[in-house]
């Protein structure tokens, strides 16, 4: 087991990213870091090698500064097939020292190799991590998912991309809390949201064009918590030839 420190996390300052491998001989990887209080949002992405591994999250309620049967578990996420993972904490009341585990999963008939990922970790009330969360593909019908963000889960993440001459009008109804959206084209592909890429924010409605005769365009749409526990409905509706 490797501990990592990353020190204090801060608001509004780029994500701490870190590349690392769990070697045979090993189950996990723990990054301990601190906040002042905000949102805290985690990923997991490029996981390669032997295996998957999944992520948990813990707060260090009694203050001690070390992980403990006292402490407070604030989530995990643990998807199949290197499928990227991501936490996304209302952190707002919580303050300290927090404890995110990366644990490996060995393959069943693989054997133990080594297993590498990238590691994010950011505080921002408006997540800046860009994890594949759901991914729709091409949008060549009209599309809708639902799904649910809240203190425990304020932002989810959709991928897909609009072909050329395209035009895709996306709306939110929502049941509970308020939310926004925010589009996105990552133009670094870095996986986060930075100056040099493309950004659209919106309440309900948000229009992603497809290039005028150009390729097609790989955007992200992220729904964000805002305030309180929120049931949604997005619609991807498809109108072509219409970017004019
Ligand atoms: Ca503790
Ligand atoms: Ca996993
Ligand atoms: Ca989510
Ligand atoms: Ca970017």
């Amino acid at each position: 087991m490797a501990t990592y420190s990353l020190g204090e996390i801060k608001n509004s300052v780029p994500p701490i990213v870190q590349q690392r491998t769990i070697n045979p001989g090993t189950q996990l990887d723990t990054f301990e870091f601190l906040t002042s209080g905000g949102n805290i949002n985690l990923s997991i992405t490029n996981i390669s090698g032997g295996g998957n591994v999944n992520l948990s999250l813990f707060h260090d309620a009694n203050g001690n500064g070390s992980l403990d049967q006292n402490d407070t578990f604030l989530g995990s996420s643990g998807r199949n097939n290197q499928l990227d993972e991501s936490l996304n904490i209302n952190g707002s009341t919580l303050q300290g020292k927090f404890f995110a585990r990366v644990s490996k999963q060995v393959v069943f008939g693989v054997g133990e190799i080594p297993v590498s990922y990238k590691f994010s970790a950011s505080l921002n009330s408006f997540s800046d991590l860009l994890p594949e969360e759901n991914t729709l593909g091409t949008i060549s019908q009209d599309t809708t998912r639902s799904g649910a963000v809240g203190d425990l889960d304020t932002t989810d993440v959709y991928s897909f991309s609009v072909n050329q001459n395209d035009l895709i009008r996306i709306k939110l109804s929502k049941q509970g809390g308020n939310t926004r959206l925010r589009l996105i084209e990552d133009r670094n592909q870095n996986q986060q949201v930075d100056s040099s890429d493309r950004v659209i924010a919106g309440f309900n409605q948000i229009v992603a064009r497809g290039r005028f005769n150009g390729p097609a365009i790989n955007y992200l749409l992220q729904v964000q918590q805002v305030s309180g526990e929120t049931n949604y409905q997005v619609t991807f509706d498809r109108s072509p030839f219409s970017t004019t």
